[in-house]
């Protein structure tokens, strides 16, 4: 049977007379060395705050610590910040105009679009430097076409930098297709739009994530050949977060990678602008059925699509138009790249919000209203 040994270790002998000694001397020795490394301590922390006054000193430096240190915390929020007269601004702003468009005759739909960088409203009074597609803002055009139909896509860089688009409808080489196009270039390709549904568009030049936040995304809607059951109203709302460097107020915002990158955005959207569709609604009536196409862009977060004091009578899922639709769901995920279509059917009159029920969301912007006749105390616009 193995035997073990005590570990071979033993405090120091030291002789009983010198023990008085010895105790002054390490004590000595301690009291020194505390000293030093507290010397030391303070030099390093001088440093560092001379480093980092430096690199805040100019914006250009700045961002460059940004870009070194992307994950650092905490990041500025600029959540729900607004001019005093917001309230003005939002009564006077143009709501995105979210019908559906009809479907062009023809087996071959052109389709141009001329990238723009433009500054646009994304909630009142705060502006954003976006890229745009066709002098839109965000999102580009809705494109509808019919199962079957050839899109032919022209792209015309009138931007300062690369771009491409990649429509999520094509069955297609991107390497060819989804290539970058150069500024004052122009670029067309054709695909068959072979699958029903409802797909996003954007561009895709890298990095994805900052030409997404950007902006550069939009809907397109494939109806089946066999048509979905008519509707008597049919919107588009193409969901999106916006990730700002400023308030956007004094001076335009531009994108904040790093928020981007933390999935901290200061707006979510239904078309672009925050809470556009509680201040202009979209409409129906009493009775009727509203279809919405619902596009979640992203960049990053998904949408989590519900209709206030209605269900989705019919809920395609995923924009599954090829199998029957789900009944009576009450709320859907829309994931980031993809889409959903929801037939709502309203018998009474009153405001119904849609909004993505993760509620964040709703906080940031991402609602609306529908407004089912004219309910009292509302305007009947
Ligand atoms: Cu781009």
């Amino acid at each position: 049977m193995a035997s073990y040994s005590t570990p071979p270790y033993h405090a120091p002998r030291v002789p009983e007379t010198n023990l008085g000694a010895f105790w002054m001397v390490a004590t000595v020795l301690l009291g020194l060395m505390v000293a030093v490394v507290g010397f030391f301590a303070l030099l390093m922390w001088a440093d560092s705050r001379e480093s980092r006054d430096a690199a805040a000193a100019t914006p250009a430096a700045a961002e460059t610590q940004a870009a070194g240190h992307n994950t650092a915390l905490p990041l500025n929020s600029f959540a729900g910040v607004v001019p005093q007269n917001a309230t003005e601004l939002a009564a006077a702003h143009k709501a995105t105009d979210a019908a559906l468009p009809p479907v062009p005759a023809g087996d071959l739909v052109k389709v141009q679009m001329t990238l723009k960088d433009m500054t646009v409203e994304i909630a009142p009074g705060v502006r954003y430097n976006t890229w745009a597609f066709d002098g839109h803002g965000a999102p580009g055009p809705i494109v509808h076409v019919r199962e079957g139909q050839t899109v032919e896509m022209t792209l015309k860089n009138g931007s300062a930098i690369p771009h491409s688009i990649d429509f999520h409808a094509a069955r297609i080489a991107p390497d060819v297709a989804f290539k970058d196009v150069k500024p004052g270039e122009s670029f067309t390709f054709r695909f068959k739009a072979g699958d029903p549904g409802v797909f996003m568009y954007h561009c895709g030049t890298k990095p994805v994530l900052a030409h997404i936040a950007n902006g550069m995304y939009g809907a397109i809607v494939v109806d089946p050949a066999k048509p979905l059951p008519k509707v008597d109203n049919e919107y588009v709302l193409v969901a999106s977060e916006w990730y700002l460097n400023g308030d956007g107020i004094t001076k335009a915002a531009s994108l904040d990678m790093a928020k981007a990158r933390a999935m901290m955005p200061d707006w979510t959207t239904f078309n672009g602008y925050a809470n556009q569709y509680v201040n202009h609604p979209l409409t129906a009536k009493p009775g009727e059925t509203t279809r919405f196409y619902v596009v979640a862009a992203g960049p990053t977060l998904d949408t989590n699509f519900h209709v206030v004091g209605g269900l989705l009578d019919r809920a395609w899922v995923n924009a599954d138009l090829t199998n029957p639709p789900q009944n009576g769901v009450q709320t859907v995920a829309v994931p980031a790249g993809g889409a959903g279509v929801f037939d709502v059917k309203l018998d009474k009159e009153g405001l119904y919000p849609f909004v993505s029920h993760a509620f964040a969301h709703v906080d940031l912007g991402q609602v609306g209203l529908l407004k089912v006749g004219n309910p009292a105390g509302t305007m009947s616009h």
